[in-house]
């Protein structure tokens, strides 16, 4: 599958290296080793410098703005240069281009247009590829269905728990052209990897990226791979550090993202902490990216459910959920507290002629227990019950608060 930017995306990791040097050298006067020793910089900054204090350009010079989602709190401003627009571009082109798009192709975005950079990001990734961008924006989903159909797209992009709801949708999927997904912007597992190439008859695959950044694009898997996204380390210097000591962690084990710009003007960031959770691998890949890839992200540093002393990640409950052939790819997860203790009602779907009753409901839970040591509630619904998102999925219903 032909590689956008070759030059860059094979470069031998000695050259690679001697790029990322002279970037950070020039960017921010400091050298690769003395990174570690740098102090890490977080979301509070950004929020706290609400909209615009830490521009390094003046505001004249940004073209656009976006904004995070804000599910967390305050929402974050960030701001582009003409020059931050046209690396982003870059990025998604390569993961298009990774996925299978090229010059040509038809490509629906269903990320939403707007603040959020999903939309917006690989629309001009898609352009700058050259392909033919359908952009449907998130909503409507009786007519994305439509829109597949009747235009031919061979390119989807949205978020996983979107695309499992576009699949709903669709009437005749003999009629679908699509080859490949782009999906991201929430945490997903291997299982509804399956389910979505099941409903969709495409290969999908995982795009990662947060708005602090630059959006989507940050990394990206390959179609030839499928294992782990390509950190575009040309503009992003990766590192993995231990979420409590924030020391560097090696290959292979997981700790939380720290990424530091090396082509930004706007919004330049050193060591910036993620929150997501996820591992390193420098291995060769079949594709020939010489990029190191990350796994997937297993969950966040402030999502992680503590039910009865019991720690889980929503990912690790939708595995379990999964891998029971009853059931439908789409969960909720309820958390109360109404005494002392957290209580945990796992909300799941039955799949069409499935039925249900209190029998599959004990033996859901005691799976969950068995996998994960995990004590809640299982209610299991009909298909079409639990609520289909049209973004990023909703997974936790927290209720503690209430
Ligand atoms: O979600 C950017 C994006 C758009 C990525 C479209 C991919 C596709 P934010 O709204 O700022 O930006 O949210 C960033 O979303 O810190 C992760 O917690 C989560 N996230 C993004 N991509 C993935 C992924 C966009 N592939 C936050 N897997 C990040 C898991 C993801 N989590």
């Amino acid at each position: 599958m032909p590689i956008f930017q070759p030059e860059l995306e094979t470069l031998p990791r000695s050259e690679l290296e001697r790029l990322q040097r002279g970037r950070l050298r020039e960017r921010f006067g400091v050298e690769l080793e003395a990174l570690p020793e740098l102090p890490f910089r977080v979301k509070a900054e950004l929020r706290d410098a609400y909209p615009f204090g830490l521009l390094q350009v003046p505001l004249e010079e940004c073209v656009r703005i976006h904004a995070s989602s804000g599910t967390r709190g305050k929402a974050t401003i960030v701001a582009y240069t003409r020059a931050d627009l046209a690396a982003w571009a870059d990025c998604c082109a390569r993961a298009l281009a990774a996925a299978g798009a090229w010059s040509g192709s038809v490509v629906h975005v269903a990320y939403g247009y707007g603040l959020f950079t999903g939309g917006l990001g690989l629309h001009y990734g898609a352009e700058r590829l050259g392909c033919t961008v359908v952009p449907a924006s998130g909503g409507n989903t009786p007519r994305q269905a439509q829109l597949l159909e009747d235009l031919g797209a061979e390119i989807l992009c949205c978020t996983p728990s979107y695309a499992l709801a576009i699949a709903d949708h669709v009437s005749e999927p003999a009629r679908l052209s699509l080859r490949a997904g782009v999906f991201g912007a929430e945490p997903w597992t291997e299982g509804l990897r399956e389910a979505i190439e099941g409903a969709l008859g495409l290969t999908a695959l995982d795009i990662y990226g947060l708005s602090e950044v630059m959006g989507p694009g940050v990394s990206a898997e390959c179609a030839e791979g499928r294992d782990g996204a390509h950190v575009n380390e040309d503009h992003f210097l990766v590192e993995v550090v231990d979420p409590d000591s924030g020391q560097p962690l090696p290959d292979g084990e997981v700790g939380e993202l720290v990424f530091s710009t090396l082509t930004k003007e706007a919004l330049p960031l050193l060591r910036y902490r993620t929150g997501d959770l996820a591992s390193l691998t420098h291995e060769p890949c079949a594709c020939g990216r010489t990029f190191a890839r990350m796994s997937r992200v297993v969950g966040r540093t402030d999502d992680m459910l503590i039910i009865r002393g019991v720690n889980v990640f929503p990912s690790e409950i939708e595995r379990a959920l999964l891998a029971i052939p009853e059931l439908s790819p789409h969960y909720q997860l309820v958390v109360e507290r109404p005494g002392h203790l957290d209580e945990l009602t796992v909300e799941a779907e039955l799949r069409e002629g499935e039925c249900g009753g209190e029998r599959l409901e004990a033996f859901v839970a005691e799976r969950l227990g068995r996998a994960l040591g995990l004590t809640g509630r299982v209610r299991l619904g009909p298909p079409g019950s639990v609520p289909r998102s049209e973004g990023k999925a909703l997974r936790v219903l927290d209720r503690r608060g209430a």
